[in-house]
């Protein structure tokens, strides 16, 4: 009988029990299993890592490598998680619900923007302003904040860690990360890691907990300089108040309620299999995900019977199965919610066109699987076009004209992304042009490169996180004025 896991605390570089011995049991949302015990960190805990940090920072090794050396760490980074792939993707996909064929992609995308984040660290440059006249220099510093927080929701631990902590070291600064308390188990793999490719004790170290215990100790404490938070736009708010009550500079990554916009032009069979991966994908678990499907009214019951039809033939099953593609929700809880939605839609007037309950039969009855479920019939008014479920629900509306498809992609308070579906350019370009969101996909949806960087607007967050810009969420600016008097 294996030992069931516990997930402690790392800190300058070793494990860390936690303090008061007390510990959050993670049970599988596909069977309901214990898989992972986890430390329930204290204030006390989130203190000790800071001030672990913030000895990094300011005295430790890391502080004066070069950018050359640290992103050459960080090819060692990348170069030992790829070599632990499949047992990285393993545990991701037991703690978090996620495919196993899902995992071992996400997999692969974080060790990518690991290997671009250490190409960044090469290119960090100030400027130097030699026109002041004789004698009189300007200098533009670009330095590491210093201490920041990584805080990471459950959906994607590993990636969404990833497009943070690699930007963070190449930076300079030294970490704290907070992971979900029901994912720690790649983040500490990955810690590890971090210690046995010569990345200092200190440098990176991980507290778990709840959010109102360690989220909260984190985001109050005056010797962090920086949080960089992905989650809810709830916490978000709360996590923003907090920094700007305590001088420090953030970056949130927060909720979506994405729209994939469908011309009668468009190449339909790639939309409808997009779309549908659109708002299934990661069990809809997914801040970008599309849970709006607008379609020009002409071509709606073409699209509709497609889409009903490929979800119908989605392999919902267990995480660890290759052939599956729709996992368990997170948990219960979670399900309860999604659930509740759908009670809502159809209280509100939607009509379900396919899925909507939980499943029940066989393997599945002991964990959270909900089909991928449609509601036509709806309005903008409606809670279901209105508010993200993170769940495979999807709604779809009709549209006549391009003003119109636009005003509905826009009537949301979130910013993350969207997708616009025709044949021509002239009009991609000016959706493109006109949608509120820090995204848009053309003919596509969820394809990306380390080097786009992904924000959100209005509800969905600030900063950015990838591309150069990411680097630049954890670098602050000074100016110097320098007159020679000789
Ligand atoms: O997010 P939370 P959860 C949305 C989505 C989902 C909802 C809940 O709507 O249904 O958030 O997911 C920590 N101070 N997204 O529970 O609660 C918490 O412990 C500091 C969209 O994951 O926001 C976790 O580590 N930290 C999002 C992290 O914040 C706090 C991805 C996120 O928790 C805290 C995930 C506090 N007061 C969820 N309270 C996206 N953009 O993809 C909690 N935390």
């Amino acid at each position: 009988m294996s030992s069931v896991p516990t997930h402690d605390h790392w800190i300058r570089g070793r494990s860390v029990g936690p303090r008061d011995r007390a510990r959050i049991p993670r049970y599988s949302p596909a069977d309901g299993r214990l898989i992972a015990n986890a430390a329930a960190g204290t204030a006390q805990d989130v203190k000790e890592a800071v001030t672990a940090a913030r000895d990094a920072f300011e005295r430790g090794p890391w502080t004066s490598l070069s950018g050359a050396e640290r992103g050459e760490r960080l090819g060692r980074l990348a170069d030992l998680m790829q070599r632990n792939l499949e047992a990285l993707a393993r545990i991701e996909a037991e703690e978090a619900g996620k495919p196993i064929t899902a995992a071992r992609m996400e997999m692969g995308v974080a060790i990518g923007l690991t290997r671009y984040a250490a190409s960044l660290a090469w290119n960090i440059t100030g400027r130097l302003l030699t026109q002041g006249g004789p004698g009189r220099f300007g200098l533009v510093i670009r330095e590491a904040r210093g201490v920041a927080g990584l805080i990471v929701a459950w959906n994607y631990p590993a990636l969404c860690l990833m497009q943070k902590l690699p930007y963070a070291l190449a930076a300079g600064c030294a970490v704290v990360i907070k992971p979900s308390e029901l994912t720690a188990g790649t983040t500490l793999m990955i810690a590890r890691m971090a210690s046995e490719v010569g990345i200092p004790d200190g440098q990176v170290n991980v507290v778990i907990g709840t959010g109102e215990v360690v989220g909260e100790a984190l985001t109050s404490d005056s010797a962090v300089d920086m949080i960089s938070f992905t989650g809810s736009s709830r916490v978000g708010k709360q996590v923003a108040a907090k920094c700007a009550a305590s001088g420090k500079h953030c970056s949130l990554e927060l909720g979506g309620k994405g729209a994939n916009i469908i011309f009668a032009d468009a190449d339909i069979d790639a939309a409808v299999e997009a779309t549908y991966l659109g708002f299934t994908y990661n069990k809809g678990e997914e801040c970008c995900s599309s849970a709006r499907i607008l379609v020009e009214r002409a071509i709606a019951p073409q699209v509709t019977e497609a889409l009903v039809a490929r979800c119908r033939k989605a392999r919902i099953g267990m995480p660890l199965d290759d052939q599956t593609d729709v996992g368990p929700m997170i948990h219960a809880q979670h399900m309860a919610r999604v659930l509740d939605y759908i009670a809502k839609a159809k209280a509100e007037g939607g009509r379900l066109i396919t899925g909507g309950a939980q499943l029940r039969e066989g393997d599945l009855a002991r964990g959270c699987f909900l089909p991928p479920t449609i509601f036509d019939q709806v309005t903008p008014r409606m809670t279901v076009f209105r508010e993200e479920i993170f769940g495979p629900v999807a709604c779809i509306v009709g549209f006549d004209s391009v003003d119109e498809a636009i005003q509905l992609a826009n009537d949301t308070e979130y910013g993350l992304a969207n997708g616009v579906w025709t044949s021509k350019i002239d009009t991609a370009l000016a959706v493109v042009a006109r949608l509120r969101s820090g995204m848009v996909y053309v003919n596509t949806y969820f394809e990306s490169l380390p080097q786009l960087p992904l924000g959100g607007l209005k509800a969905s967050g600030t900063g950015h996180e990838n591309g150069p810009e990411g680097l630049q969420e954890f670098l602050q600016t000074r100016s110097a004025f320098i007159r020679s008097r000789s």
